[in-house]
C-alpha cells in the first residue's frame, strides 16, 4: 500500500536555522530537521515533501497543489504566523488535517507572536521543543490520518 504522504512546509527565514541565534533556536540546521522528519516518518509510515520558501505567495501556492496527493500538512509558517490571513484561507481552503509547529515558545515571547492566523486552520499547535516538535508533529499527524 502507499505510504500517505505528509506536506513539511518551512516559512520566511528559516533557511537561515543553525547559523543565526542559536540561543533563540537552536544550533540544528533546516537540513536537520529534514533528516529528523524523514526518520521519524519512516518510522511511521509516512512519506513527505519537505519544503522551505520566504515567499507568501509560494507557500501558498504549494499548499493549493497538495490537494489530491498530500493527507496532511506540516507548517512552521514562521513570520507569516502572525501576518497571513491568505495563508491562512490557503489551509482552510485545502481541507487537509493541518498541525503548526513553532521551535520557540511564541507565548514567551513578544506579544505580537501570540496571534497566530494559521493556528485558526489548525487541527493543532505544537511549540516551544525545539525541533522535536516536528517529530511530534509527524506523530500526531500518523495517528489523525489513519482515523480517516
Ligand atoms: O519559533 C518558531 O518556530 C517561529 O515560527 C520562528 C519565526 C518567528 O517569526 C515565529 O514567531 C516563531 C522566525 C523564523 C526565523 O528563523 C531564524 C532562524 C535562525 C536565525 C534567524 C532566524
Amino acid at each position: 500500500m502507499e505510504q500517505p504522504l505528509i506536506l513539511v512546509l518551512n516559512g520566511p527565514n528559516l533557511n537561515m536555522l543553525g547559523t543565526r541565534e542559536p540561543e533563540k533556536y537552536g544550533s540544528a540546521t533546516l537540513d536537520d530537521v529534514e533528516a529528523l522528519c524523514a526518520e521519524t516518518a519512516d518510522e511511521l509510515g509516512l512519506a513527505i515533501d519537505f519544503r522551505q520558501s520566504n515567499h507568501e505567495g509560494e507557500l501558498i501556492s504549494w499548499v493549493q497543489e497538495c490537494r489530491g496527493t498530500a493527507a496532511g500538512v506540516i507548517i512552521n509558517p514562521a513570520g507569516y504566523s502572525h501576518t497571513s490571513v491568505a495563508l491562512m484561507d490557503a489551509l482552510f481552503a485545502v481541507d487537509l488535517p493541518v498541525v503548526e509547529v513553532h521551535i520557540t515558545n511564541i507565548h514567551r515571547r513578544e506579544a505580537f507572536r501570540h496571534h497566530s492566523y494559521v493556528s485558526h486552520a489548525a487541527t493543532g499547535v505544537i511549540c516551544g521543543l525545539g525541533i522535536q516538535g516536528y517529530a511530534l508533529a509527524l506523530r500526531a499527524m500518523a495517528g489523525i490520518v489513519a482515523e480517516d
